[in-house]
């Protein structure tokens, strides 16, 4: 690890300004090799930014440049840094960068600044995770999310959580251990509290993962209803773009249509479908087989009715099948005289429902305010506590969750307590792997190697 490595920090591309990065105990005198100016880089002006130029070995001036040294421990990696900024063509960059390692570093391998942080205990895992949410945040919520779990939001819960359950399990061996001392008891109605505190802690975490996440990726959400009832005109004025054919004639819409947008902060992955209706046209057919497929694999179906008609019968079959999964139904043309009211809808699929009207924009806002609420909660913005979680954190936090729901059972069945501790120890150990505690060195490789190169 001692190693002194450098890379491109910045996205290759034409820039104004484009940044090398060198890292390591020999970062200092192998700057100072290629880089001149009035004053060198050095301890006594670290952290100062000094202008200069760098040369080849000839001396053969290469480009003008803005250099810092930053020494360890109060670096990005905790290793002595210097960062060369220098104009942002590829050329100026590659070259610098072929310099700093004739120099004597080695390329930065992906993410192996970060991993150094990590390891030099700058950043925990959850923290240097984060980092790359920050990198690729889509929107402005995702960002915020992102710096949560950057700051550590989400390590600070979970090492709650593992303090909790190690003292648990600690007392609990003592009780084992030492039978005969007298140790002060731990009742199983005690230990079944403490199981079921951790377990809705746990629980908490994996819905804010999942508010990040939709935060990151976007909600999937599905345009669904019958045949003319505005589904295509919906899509068309949430993306304020005229993406969708429309048209008075049933059935205009036939393949599914993917758009992404955001919607007051929240991202989605919205789909136009086929109106659903039983057809003898073939190709109708499968556009209406694949809006089926579509509304199973939706996040959120976004019923459409035609408020200027009663419900027929495929609105009802519709209604009925969106009633246990999450939707919102809007009555649309509301500018046409009311043929449907509310409480009939909500009277077969419950949840919300409202009426507006594409054509006009009349209730179009409580799309967004709906959505907002939808994902972030009652807080319903930036401050509502949700933080980015990736695939390897809620799936390490579920299999904690499930043996937190085993441990609770064995606690309420009063089982021996080693039954207890196997099942807390495990959750130990997988909250641990969240934070970087406990965890395996493939797996911190693992991590790291989804990095850019010079992150
Ligand atoms: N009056 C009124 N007409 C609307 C409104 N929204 C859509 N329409 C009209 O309804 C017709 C059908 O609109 P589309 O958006 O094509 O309907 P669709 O649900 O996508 O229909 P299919 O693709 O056939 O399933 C068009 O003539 C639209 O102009 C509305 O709010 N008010
Ligand atoms: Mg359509």
């Amino acid at each position: 690890m001692d190693a002194t490595i450098s890379a491109i920090a910045t996205a290759l591309g034409v820039g104004a300004v484009g940044i090398i990065r060198i890292s390591g105990p020999e970062s200092l005198a192998m700057a100072n090799r290629i880089f001149s100016a009035r004053n060198p880089l050095s301890r006594d002006r670290a952290r100062y930014m000094q202008y200069g130029f760098i040369h080849d070995a000839e001396g053969n001036y290469v480009d003008e440049v803005l250099a810092v040294y930053m020494p360890g421990p109060h670096s990005y990696t905790g290793e002595d840094v210097v960062e060369i900024q220098c104009h942002g063509g590829r050329e100026a960059l590659q070259e610098i960068l072929r310099l700093t390692f004739e120099a004597g570093a080695r390329p930065a391998e992906p993410g192996e600044f970060t991993k150094r942080a990590f390891l030099n205990g700058r950043l925990d895992l959850t923290e240097a995770e984060a980092v790359m949410d920050v990198i690729t945040a889509k929107s402005k919520r995702a960002l915020i999310a992102a710096n949560r779990g950057h700051k550590g939001a989400l390590s600070s819960k979970v090492k709650a959580i593992r303090k909790a359950l190690k003292d648990l399990i600690v007392h609990l061996e003592a009780v084992i251990d030492y039978p005969e001392e007298d140790i002060e008891d731990v009742t199983y109605d005690e230990t079944a509290q403490t199981i079921a505190r951790c377990s809705e802690a746990v629980a908490s975490l994996l819905r804010q993962g999942m508010t990040g996440r939709i935060l990151r990726e976007g909600l999937r959400t599905a345009i669904v209803g019958r045949p003319n009832v505005g589904k295509s005109s919906l899509l068309n004025r949430l993306l304020q773009a005229d993406r969708a054919i429309v048209s008075s004639i049933p059935g205009t819409t036939r393949d599914i249509i993917e758009e992404q947008m955001t919607i007051d902060g929240i991202p989605l992955v919205l789909t136009d479908t086929a109106g659903l209706r039983d057809t003898k046209d073939y190709v109708e057919q499968i556009g209406v087989e694949r809006s089926r497929a579509i509304l199973e694999d939706a996040e959120l179906a976004l019923v459409v009715l035609d408020g200027s008609q009663p419900l027929d019968a495929e609105d009802r079959r519709l209604l009925e099948q969106v009633k246990n999964r999450p939707h919102l139904v809007l009555i649309n043309k509301s500018d046409l005289p009311s043929c449907l009211d509310e409480e009939t809808v909500r009277a077969i699929c419950g949840g919300d429902c409202f009426r507006l009207s594409v054509k006009t924009g009349e209730g179009m806002e409580q799309v967004g305010t709906w959505l907002k609420h939808f994902v972030c909660g009652e807080g319903s913005d930036a401050e509502s506590g949700t933080m980015t979680q990736n695939a390897r954190q809620i799936t390490l936090l579920s299999s904690a969750a499930d043996h937190l729901d085993g441990a609770r059972n064995d606690a309420e069945n009063h089982l021996p307590y080693d039954c207890l501790t196997i099942d807390l120890t495990e959750v130990l150990h997988e909250l641990g792997e969240i934070t970087g505690e406990d965890v395996p060195d493939e797996i911190i490789d693992e991590i790291f190697a989804q990095f850019c190169v010079g992150k």
